[in-house]
């Protein structure tokens, strides 16, 4: 065991951690002779355990201080641990029906205890790329996300409250440089890291790194990204972040947690619906057009911003005389002047979702760390064009973001493109 009282875990010592760990212990029904434990970390950073005994199952998670995805050549603060369990906690009080269970968190080993998610879940990416339609996906995660970012924003809270919160989060430092590194930089130069499908892209990521528009867009958002501390964001709600059956929905992983511009993970969601709509060509197989599962998909999108812009103004109407300081009651008590500042807000968090969707699309095509929506078409030529349909897409979104007003219109520029 290092000196800080970390020790990366086995199964052997996870075994012996769990004997000793009374929460955890309660929870497998306190017999440790069988236990079954199986390491299924699939994502990028952490490893995970899926641990069953006699009474029931849980997962242990745990940070080591490296990124998983490369190894121990790009070290990481497995500090991000810390902020995960947070997060989930807080999200878990704002949200209980769609965030696991934190049973038990460690600082010192970095390993947090939690809910397991119980098949038939599985990753919604995968669910996508099998074709598989979830009705009340939009519904679900239209809940999460209003309820998770109003009532971590200045509309509900006091600016005491919300700048203590600030301050906590400002400690998750190394985890909001990688993104803006991945998401924000490394695309729009050359990087060590960037690859994409060579050679049929080589022209589209040149063309990236010399579009000085797009880079004067992008530049925006990372400052956004940077210096607005709007609401305490999950930071990395990509379609791997959520498990789902057809009626219900777990928000898992928000490692990346902090106070950001609520549009990062609205357009995280919405990015990667986008990018599984322009993969889905490259699943079709004989006989399967995907024709009416794209359309879903349209719909998915569409009735995410929706019920996201209805729950949210909701909460706002029902709270609006309470202590959030952004719009104090007595200056902002005439109707008209609510509804116009309303509308004000909808509509820069409807433009900083379609950017920050479209800046987390590019990174997913050129950047480090790619999606298997499009990694898992295996003909490369197919592949590629898939990917430069959703480049393209996402180059003119960013550029031409303001121009939209609603989202059906944005979906028909998907639907026109992609069929
Ligand atoms: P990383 O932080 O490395 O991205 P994730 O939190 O995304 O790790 O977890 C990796 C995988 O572990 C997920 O894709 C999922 O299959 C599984 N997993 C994570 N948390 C749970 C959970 N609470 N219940 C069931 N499976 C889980
Ligand atoms: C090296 S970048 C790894 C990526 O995985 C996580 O899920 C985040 O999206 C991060 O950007
Ligand atoms: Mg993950």
């Amino acid at each position: 065991m290092a000196s800080d009282g970390f020790q990366p875990l086995d199964e052997k010592l996870l075994v012996d951690y769990l004997k000793a760990t009374p929460s955890l212990a309660a929870k497998l029904g306190s017999h440790f002779d069988h236990l079954e434990i199986k390491e299924v970390g699939d994502g990028n950073l952490n490893f995970v355990y899926i641990v069953t005994g006699p009474s029931g199952s849980i997962v242990v998670k745990q940070a080591l201080p490296y990124m998983r995805c490369i190894g121990e050549s790009w070290p990481m603060t497995k500090e991000r641990a810390y902020f995960e369990a947070s997060v989930l906690q807080e999200h878990g009080r704002l949200c209980p029906n769609r965030v696991p269970e934190v049973y038990h968190f460690d600082r010192k080993m970095c390993l947090i205890g939690m809910r397991y998610i119980e098949p038939p879940h599985i990753i919604l990416r995968k669910g996508l790329i099998a074709g598989v339609e979830y009705p009340l996906l939009a519904d679900h995660v239209s809940e999460y996300m209003a309820r998770t970012l109003f009532y971590t924003s200045l509309l509900y809270q006091t600016t005491t409250d919300h700048k203590s919160g600030v301050a906590k989060f400002c400690g998750n430092v190394e985890l909001c440089r990688l993104t803006e590194q991945v998401v924000f930089s490394d695309p729009y130069k050359v990087s060590e890291y960037n690859h994409w499908t060579t050679p049929y892209l080589d022209a589209d990521a040149k063309a990236l790194r010399e579009d000085d528009m797009l880079k004067l867009e992008v530049a925006g958002l990372k400052s956004k990204f940077c210096e607005r501390a709007q609401a305490l964001l999950h930071g990395d709600l990509h379609t791997s972040s959520i498990m789902v059956t057809p009626d219900s929905t777990q928000v898992i992983d928000p490692e990346f947690g902090f106070y950001g511009p609520m549009g990062y993970d609205i357009g995280a969601f919405i990015g990667n619906l986008i990018l599984a709509y322009f993969s889905q060509d490259g699943h079709a197989e004989k006989g399967e057009d995907r024709k009416l599962y794209k359309k879903w998909i349209l719909k998915t999108i569409l009735d995410t911003w929706n019920l996201f812009d209805a729950k949210f103004t909701a909460l706002w109407d029902k709270h609006k005389d309470g202590s959030g300081d952004a719009y104090l009651p007595k200056i902002y008590n005439n109707p008209e002047l609510q509804l116009l500042v309303k509308k004000r807000y909808m509509a820069n968090l409807f433009h900083d979702t379609l950017g920050f969707g479209a800046a987390k699309m590019i990174r997913r095509i050129v950047g480090v760390a790619h999606v298997e929506d499009f990694e898992s078409i295996k003909e490369a030529v197919k592949r590629s064009e898939c990917e430069r349909k959703a480049l393209n897409f996402a180059k003119t979104l960013l550029k031409e973001r303001r121009n939209f007003h609603k989202i059906n219109e944005v979906v028909s520029v998907i639907e026109y493109l992609g069929s």
